[in-house]
């Protein structure tokens, strides 16, 4: 089989890269080592940059999210029971996010692969990259017990953290930059409606919770939680006991109990790997960078990364310029590096660190008093939530 990009991984990035190029009538095959409908069940990020829906409307794909996505104004920060609202529309000049699930972009990229008739192929096993160094790059996979070929002109390294791209790199290729948290986050899920209409992070001396939501019927929280937990352990009353302990009276008044429909713990990780590009294989999205989730970013840098990366191969296949090509891995990781900052900073506000000393934890309340009372605070807050421009 040949095609022009090989694109390794059906997440969100994997997706909207092979929309973009598809609607360009750039011809390319996806290779997943998951089914469709593993890809489906999984529960990840809910927040929506302006940028990232203004690129889900270029891909076609927004139709559903602008019937069902919410569109919310603002936030709000909490800090031992007291809460600031981050007015985004009023401090950024009228921008706003937009919450719709990561399953529900993921659903409407594959619905539209599947209309416009490109190759997916799931399940696909022991996927191995070659010769990206060179002219010829090729990947092989195993499907059914069967071998299979790919030539292709690049490889689009969409494959996640733990995928096979970034670790074909050869040693010395990439420089990684770490920092891993000494806390993760319980998620869960359930249909009940949200505690509040818009987000509130909340910090209190038991740690960081969250409040989101799906929908106005569905709703998304978070407790902090130390690495030795087990999801086991953590019944939906104590889940919903510990919630409600975190944040300020009144959210924690209006928070409705329901089954969990789903309940995981998720380590917290800042990762950046440089350069993005090596030869003709690019990474994008999680191959290439982490962010713990308090920023909202994950998601959203993965679709900055594909807006540069599709960029650079529609000049390649239409104008013969490498141009976009040679400046991606730079101009995608001037942005990254913004969110990781963005990120990292949020979660050292908001959670509990263990090591933290009690100077420490007047430092996380001088900073919250900052933001609460400075309209410069929290315009700096309001401008990285929103996203910062492409
Ligand atoms: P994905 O979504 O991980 O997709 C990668 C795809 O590649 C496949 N794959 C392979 N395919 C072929 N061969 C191999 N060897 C392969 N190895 C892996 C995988 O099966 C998968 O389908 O990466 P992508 O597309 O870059 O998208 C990035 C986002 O998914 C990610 O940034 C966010 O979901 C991060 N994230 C969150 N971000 C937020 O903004 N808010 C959140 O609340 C939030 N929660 C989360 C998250 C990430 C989580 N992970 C990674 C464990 C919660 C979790 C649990
Ligand atoms: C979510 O709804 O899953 C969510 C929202 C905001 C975050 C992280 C996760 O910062």
């Amino acid at each position: 089989m040949r095609t022009q990009v090989a694109i390794v991984g059906a997440g969100p990035s994997g997706l909207l890269l092979g929309q973009l190029l598809s609607l360009q009538g750039i011809d390319n095959v996806i290779i997943e080592r998951k089914s469709g409908d593993y890809v489906l069940s999984r529960i990840r990020a809910g927040v929506l940059e302006q940028g990232m829906v203004a690129m889900l409307e270029d891909a076609r794909v927004a139709q559903r999210l602008h019937r069902d996505g919410l569109v919310h104004d603002g936030f709000s920060l909490a800090f031992d029971g007291r809460r600031h609202r981050i007015d985004l529309k009023g401090l950024t000049g009228g921008k706003t996010v937009t919450v719709y699930g990561q399953t529900e972009v993921t659903h409407d990229l594959m619905a539209a692969r599947a209309a416009i008739g490109a190759t997916t192929i799931y399940e696909a096993d022991d996927v191995a990259l070659h010769d990206f160094d060179g002219q010829s790059p090729r990947i092989t996979f195993v499907k059914d017990g069967v071998s299979h070929a790919i030539e292709c002109d690049f490889i689009a390294g969409c494959d996640g953290f733990h995928g096979v791209s970034r670790r074909s790199l050869p040693d010395g290729a990439v420089r990684e930059f770490e920092r891993i948290y000494p806390f993760g986050w319980l998620g869960l899920l359930a249909d009940v409606p949200p505690a509040a209409h818009e987000l509130v992070y909340a910090s209190s001396d038991r740690g960081f919770a969250l409040c989101s939501m799906r929908s106005m019927t569905r709703s998304r929280y978070y407790v902090q939680v130390s690495l030795e937990e087990k999801v086991e352990d953590w019944s939906d009353q104590r889940f919903f006991d510990e919630l409600r302990r975190r944040l300020p009276a009144d959210v924690a008044e209006a928070v409705t109990t329901g089954a969990s429909i789903e309940k995981s713990i998720a380590p917290l990780r800042s990762f950046v790997a440089e350069p993005m590009r090596f030869g003709r294989l690019f990474l994008a999205g999680d191959a290439a960078h982490i962010v713990p989730p308090t920023g909202a970013k994950g998601l959203n840098l993965a679709a900055s990364d594909i807006h540069y990366l599709s960029q650079g191969l529609i000049e390649h296949y239409r104008d013969k310029s490498d141009a976009g090509l040679d400046a991606y891995s730079n101009r995608a990781l001037a942005r990254i590096w913004k969110a990781e900052r963005f990120s990292w900073w949020m979660t050292s506000l908001l959670h509990h660190f263990p090591a933290n000393t009690p100077f420490e934890q007047r430092m996380q309340r001088a900073e919250f008093d900052y933001i609460a009372t400075s309209p410069i605070g929290s315009t700096g807050v309001a401008e990285n939530y929103v996203g910062l421009p492409y």
